[in-house]
Formats: structure tokens, C-alpha cells, sequence
């Protein structure tokens, strides 16, 4: 259960690694005061943190290992890849010149980034865990735009696109069949041309590019309607929209893509076959969206062969799957474990740490979709035996009230245990109630592990970890 135990081949490192882990899961935090519950622990905790033997190729071996482990069986696995950051600016009056972080996209504040690739079982919803993490720091010197555009790919920041795939196709059991899920940021002509073997991609289209049979938006804006959906849309809080009804036209064609001018290479094919695929809210529907909302308008390219309506609505699925890596970023963020608040003085220091709470916030995540009935997933992986009776009898308690707030969800199932979290985190349970945050969902197993060590004490069972 615990992801970072015997991962280090040093017994010293291995038991500290694992009682960090521990602890950050308990806490749902990330400050080390306030985590570790005496003064030896916290100078371990420091002195492992500042640890250069505690190395970002173990760390993140640790999380793929395990991540290969529960993909044995899946047949189809979407990686999903995302760059987001983390700004450490308010800290920089106490960070010396030598904290070794970088600026963020703003140029200006101190921070660093973090581009992980969720693994999801395409057919049974899972979160798997993360066939890939890459962490840099962008110096604050950097040579112009121009400069940059003319590097080798390898060199570039985007490259990190291609070698997340690669790095996936390897952690990942060769036979699984891989697509690799990415936004507007991964439309890069090398993605498609350089795919390892049995792998797919899925990308939002931000370029224009020119085909030989015209430009390529115009090109797939002309392709006949092949099916319309009905679909309901959530509402954005944070924009002040509500939730409405959408119609969606499906386009799709079959696309002969040149190789782009910035690509250099010349082992790399001077053209790929690819599938562009039009989502579009139809001009009623458009005409009709409330102040605020953006009408759809989603172009995706994808080596996947679209023929029909269908395949092009299952593409269209997979990638919109990509939310799952967004929630990921809020759980890691003020939602949840509040990352930047971390009270660490060397961005090393920082990113191992960026590890543990990778793999805290996975199982937060992994409880947020089962219980919203999106994966089927046993519990076992995420709460152990003793942990199980435990929220088997505060699922009695809140679940004695109206039929319309008993949990739904089958006994022994992740959602199962993910109904119970959410209840203690203040969520009401109702059905006719918006589905439970991020937010929540901390908030509900922070509540459920000090009631946990109240139970295990009234149960005569004084031995706690
Ligand atoms: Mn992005």
C-alpha cells in the first residue's frame, strides 16, 4: 500500500521515504511542521528531503513501477500529459539566492514545473498512476524567442511532450495498447511521426497547418455532419456559469499531414496519415449559450482510424478524460495539499517532495472517480483491513438517514469508501446534490484518519503506526 516503501536500496532512506508517505496521507499536507509529530521526525524528514541519494530517478521509479504493476491487465491505457506550475513567489523574501528556483511562465516569479502522464485504463475507467514525471526549473536568463525556435528539438521545452511518450511506452507492459492524451501544447508534427510501437495519440489541434488540399481547419470545416449529440455540459464556478444543454456536431476526415518547416530531422517521415475530428455546437445552439460560457468548438488530430460517428464520439471521449489530469493539479494546489505553501528552502528539496504528493493526490483522485461511479475499483489498494471495518461502521452511521442519502454504492468498493470520505468532508450525499470536490474529498479523509486512530484505540488496539 505504501508506493515508496523498499524503493530506494538504502534501508535508512527506504523507511524514511515510507514514513513521510505515511504521514502525508494521514495529514493531507505538505508542511513538515505540521506533518511530522516530533522534533527527531522533522529533522529526519528535512535531512531525507535535502537527501541527494534520494534521487528524481527513484522517486519517480517508485510511482511507475507501481503503475506497471496495476496495468498488468488492462488492455488499453490512455496516458494523459499536462504541464502545469507551481509559483513559489511568495516565498522570496525568505528563499535565498541559492534556492535553485527557476521563474514561471509569467518570467518573473520563482517557481518550477511539473508535467506528469496519468495512466487510465481506457475501458474500465481506473487510474492507474503515472507512467511518466518530468520536473524542471526554467532559468531566468533565457535566450530570446527566436533563439529558442531554432534549437534542436531535443533541446526545447515542448520536447518534453515526445519523451513523456516514450518514457510511458517504456514503464507501461508491452502489451498494452497506449494512447497518449494530449492539449493544444502537444500539437507537434514529431509526436505523430516519432510514436513508439503499438501507441496512439489523441491532441487538440492549435496549429493551422497548411495540406495540400488547403488549410487545415477549412479543410475539416467541410467535411460533411457524420452525427449530432445532445450532451449536458458542467457548469465553471470559477466563470460563473451553470450547467446547460449543448448540440454538437461531429466532423471527421482522413488527413495526409506534411512534415512541418521547424522540423529538421531527417530520419523523420516527410508526411503522416492522420484522423482530424471537428466537435462543433451547431449556430442554435451557439446562438443560444448564456453570458460568460463559450460555445464548443474542439479540433482534435489522433493516429486512431475514424470511419464512423462512433469511433469519431470514442475519440472524443478518451480525450476528454484529460480532466482527470486538471483535478490532479487542484488536489496538488490550494484544493488540497497546498503544495506551494511548502516551508522547504531548496527547490531539490521541493521536487522529491512533488513525488509523495503525486502519489497522495493519485488516491485522492482514485476515490473522487470511483465514487462518482466512473471505475469499478476494490478498495484494497487504497485502505487496509482495519481502515475498511472502520468506515464500514461510520457508513452505518451516516447512512441511517432518507433513502435519498444512503450510500449507493456496493460495500467492499472504492466508491463505496469514496461515499464515506466525501460524508465526513462535509458533502451531504444527496442525488440531486453536485458531486463532491477535490476539496471534499481532503477534507473528508483528513476527518477520517483521526477518527480512525479514535477507533482503533476504543477497539483496545493501541498499536498505531
Ligand atoms: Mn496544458
Amino acid at each position: 500500500m505504501n508506493t515508496f516503501s523498499g524503493s530506494f536500496g538504502d534501508a535508512r532512506i527506504d523507511q524514511r521515504a515510507a514514513s513521510l508517505f505515511h504521514d502525508l496521507r494521514e495529514t493531507q499536507a505538505v508542511s513538515i511542521r505540521r506533518i511530522a509529530d516530533s522534533r527527531a521526525k522533522q529533522i529526519a524528514y528535512y535531512r531525507l528531503l535535502d537527501n541527494e541519494a534520494l534521487t528524481d530517478d527513484a522517486l519517480r521509479t517508485a510511482l511507475t513501477t507501481r503503475t506497471a504493476h496495476h496495468a498488468r491487465d488492462a488492455a488499453h491505457v490512455l496516458c494523459i500529459q499536462d504541464t502545469t506550475q507551481f509559483n513559489f513567489q511568495a516565498h522570496a523574501g525568505r528563499l535565498g539566492a541559492d534556492s535553485g528556483f527557476g521563474v514561471i511562465g509569467d518570467n518573473a516569479s520563482l517557481g518550477f514545473f511539473l508535467h506528469p502522464t496519468l495512466a487510465m485504463d481506457a475501458d474500465t475507467g481506473h487510474a492507474l498512476g503515472f507512467s511518466h514525471v518530468a520536473m524542471w526549473t526554467r532559468p531566468a536568463q533565457r535566450a530570446d524567442a527566436t533563439t529558442r525556435k531554432r534549437l534542436p528539438l531535443e533541446d526545447k521545452e515542448s520536447f518534453r511532450w515526445i519523451e513523456s511518450i516514450k518514457h510511458s511506452r517504456a514503464a507501461l507492459p508491452g502489451s498494452v495498447r497506449l494512447t497518449a492524451v494530449a492539449d493544444r501544447e502537444g500539437d507537434i508534427y514529431d509526436l505523430f511521426a516519432r510514436l513508439p510501437p503499438a501507441s496512439h495519440a489523441i491532441v487538440r489541434m492549435c496549429r493551422n497547418r497548411q495540406l495540400p488540399e488547403g488549410k487545415l481547419f477549412a479543410v475539416l470545416a467541410a467535411a460533411p455532419v457524420a452525427g449530432t449529440a445532445v450532451v449536458r455540459l458542467r457548469g465553471d464556478l470559477r466563470r460563473g456559469t451553470t450547467a446547460r444543454t449543448a448540440e454538437l456536431h461531429y466532423r471527421y476526415r482522413r488527413l495526409t499531414v506534411p512534415r512541418s518547416s521547424a522540423c529538421r530531422d531527417a530520419a523523420v517521415p516527410a508526411e503522416v496519415t492522420l484522423w482530424g475530428i471537428e466537435v462543433r455546437e451547431s449556430a442554435e445552439s451557439a446562438g443560444a449559450t448564456p453570458a460568460g460560457a463559450t460555445p464548443v468548438h474542439w479540433r482534435l488530430l489522433t493516429t486512431h482510424q475514424v470511419e464512423t460517428y462512433a469511433d469519431a464520439s470514442r475519440v472524443v471521449s478518451w480525450y476528454q478524460q484529460r480532466w482527470h489530469v486538471e483535478q490532479l493539479f487542484r488536489l496538488m494546489k490550494t484544493d488540497g495539499f497546498a503544495l506551494e505553501s511548502s516551508e522547504l528552502e531548496q527547490s531539490a528539496s521541493v521536487l522529491r517532495l512533488t513525488y509523495l504528493v503525486l502519489g497522495a493526490a493519485l488516491e485522492v483522485l482514485r476515490l473522487m472517480l470511483a465514487e462518482r461511479g466512473e471505475s469499478t475499483e476494490p478498495l484494497g489498494q487504497v485502505f487496509d483491513e482495519a481502515e475498511q471495518a472502520c468506515l464500514s461502521s461510520l457508513n452505518r452511521r451516516l447512512g441511517s438517514g432518507s433513502a435519498s442519502q444512503s450510500n449507493p454504492h456496493a460495500e467492499g468498493t472504492l466508491g463505496w469508501a469514496g461515499w464515506v470520505i466525501a460524508r465526513l468532508g462535509g458533502w451531504k450525499g444527496l442525488r440531486s446534490e453536485r458531486r463532491a470536490g477535490p476539496v471534499v474529498y481532503c477534507r473528508g479523509l483528513t476527518r477520517f484518519r483521526s477518527l480512525f486512530h479514535g477507533w482503533l484505540l476504543a477497539q483496545g488496539d493501541v498499536c498505531t503506526p
